[in-house]
């Protein structure tokens, strides 16, 4: 069975200023053109789907469009929420889909029920595990601790019994939206931390035959059988050096595996520049970016005036500034941008317990913020799910 493997579409996110509706339109018609060229038996859609609990109209449109133009190919689908993602409005509806062959799972409870596709081969039962929040499902999975390895077990425990009563060779797919341990994250990926942790070990998938993950915006091989295949666009410059791409799976007769990488279109390549204004603007070997989506970080010690106006004459589609000033006689890179940078919300929130007092948190008052951010993105969680 051929599955074409994708996630983290996010439509209706915008790069910088930039709308990249455009630029997913342009991704789902290549989809599209995919599945019917390589003759694709199922698409698997690994959360995601939109930007935001409540997408914008247009982004709901295109969503629409894409499920009629799947349906009319006659290509099974199956397709999980992700964190960003409005479980409940996605699953709106899903009953009905369902029986134009696109499979929406977005309810926890259904971990354990498949959607079973068959080939020559025999059945290939599909689990699709919708974004798990640790607080909301713990009970309902009666799991002790609030973790994302806890429950993400447990909805595996419900894979594996599901499948050990069926046939003998049944092979199996699981979709989920996770960050499993070895993984590289983004500047793009929305902070699932849960008590201190955000991954969970490989080791909780094991048992199926293909593990179709999303979360994590980089295409990425864990093993040889579970894998991310990344978004399909950039949605921050921290993805400049990505390449972008879907896995194309090839699941044979006992379960074994041949991936093959699928490129994206790429609507404009990223640059990350880095210098004075002066050399970035007069450098020769600088050509090649200019019709890049341009970050640009200036080193001039000191702020140079319309910076942004002289950098768009020879990049006109420069979408970030930063400012890091290198003096020789002083400590550079002290701005707090930088000094925030690549700082968790856990981090910066204990750096400032120890700016404000002179001592860091201990142990328990570290455990206290942790609480309060997992009480607060729980919070959240609940809100959109409603
Ligand atoms: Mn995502």
């Amino acid at each position: 069975m051929r599955i074409l493997h994708t996630s983290d579409w996010h439509l209706g996110r915008a790069f910088h200023r930039v709308g990249m509706l455009g630029a997913q339109a342009a991704f789902v018609d290549h989809l599209l053109i995919t599945v019917r060229e390589r003759g694709v038996d199922a698409v698997v859609v690994s959360g995601d789907v939109y930007d935001r609990a409540v997408p914008p109209l247009a982004a709901v449109e295109l969503f629409d469009d894409t499920l009629h133009r799947l349906a009319a190919l006659g290509v099974p689908t199956v397709m999980i929420s992700g964190n960003h993602d409005s479980a409940r409005r996605l699953g709106v509806g899903a009953g009905l889909i369902g029986r134009a062959g696109i499979h929406l799972r977005t309810e926890p409870a259904a971990c354990g029920t498949p959607v079973v596709l068959a080939d020559e081969h025999g059945d290939v039962a599909f689990y699709g595990l919708p974004y798990l929040e640790p607080a909301l499902v713990k009970d309902a999975f009666g799991v002790e601790k609030a973790g994302h390895e806890a429950v993400l077990a447990a909805a595996m425990d419900k894979v594996r019994a599901d499948l050990a009563a069926r046939a003998p060779g049944t092979r199996s797919v699981v979709l989920a939206h996770a960050f499993v341990t070895g993984g590289e994250p983004s500047d793009s990926e929305r902070d699932i931390t849960v008590g201190g942790v955000a991954a969970v070990p490989a080791g909780v998938f094991a048992g199926v035959d293909y593990v179709a993950l999303g979360h994590l915006h980089g295409c990425q091989t864990i093993t040889e059988r579970i894998r991310y295949s990344g978004s399909p666009l950039p949605y921050s410059f921290s993805e400049a050096g990505h390449r972008k791409s879907m896995w194309l799976v090839d699941l044979g007769p006992g379960g074994s595996l041949a991936a093959e990488r699928i490129d994206c279109p790429v609507p404009r390549p990223l640059a990350r520049l880095r210098g004075t204004l002066e050399e970035l603007l007069a450098d020769p070997g600088l050509a090649r970016h200019e019709e890049a989506w341009v970050e640009a970080t200036l080193t001039d010690p000191v702020r140079p005036a319309d910076p942004m106006a002289r950098l768009t004459e020879r990049f006109p589609h420069t979408l970030s500034l930063v400012f890091a000033p290198e003096r020789a006689d002083q400590d550079p890179g002290t701005s707090y941008a930088r000094r925030l940078a690549d700082r968790s919300d856990q981090e910066i929130a204990e750096d400032f317990v120890a700016h404000v007092r002179g001592t860091g948190p201990d142990a328990r008052e570290r455990a206290v913020l942790r609480d309060a951010f997992d009480a607060v993105r729980a919070d959240d969680a609940a809100r959109e799910a409603v």
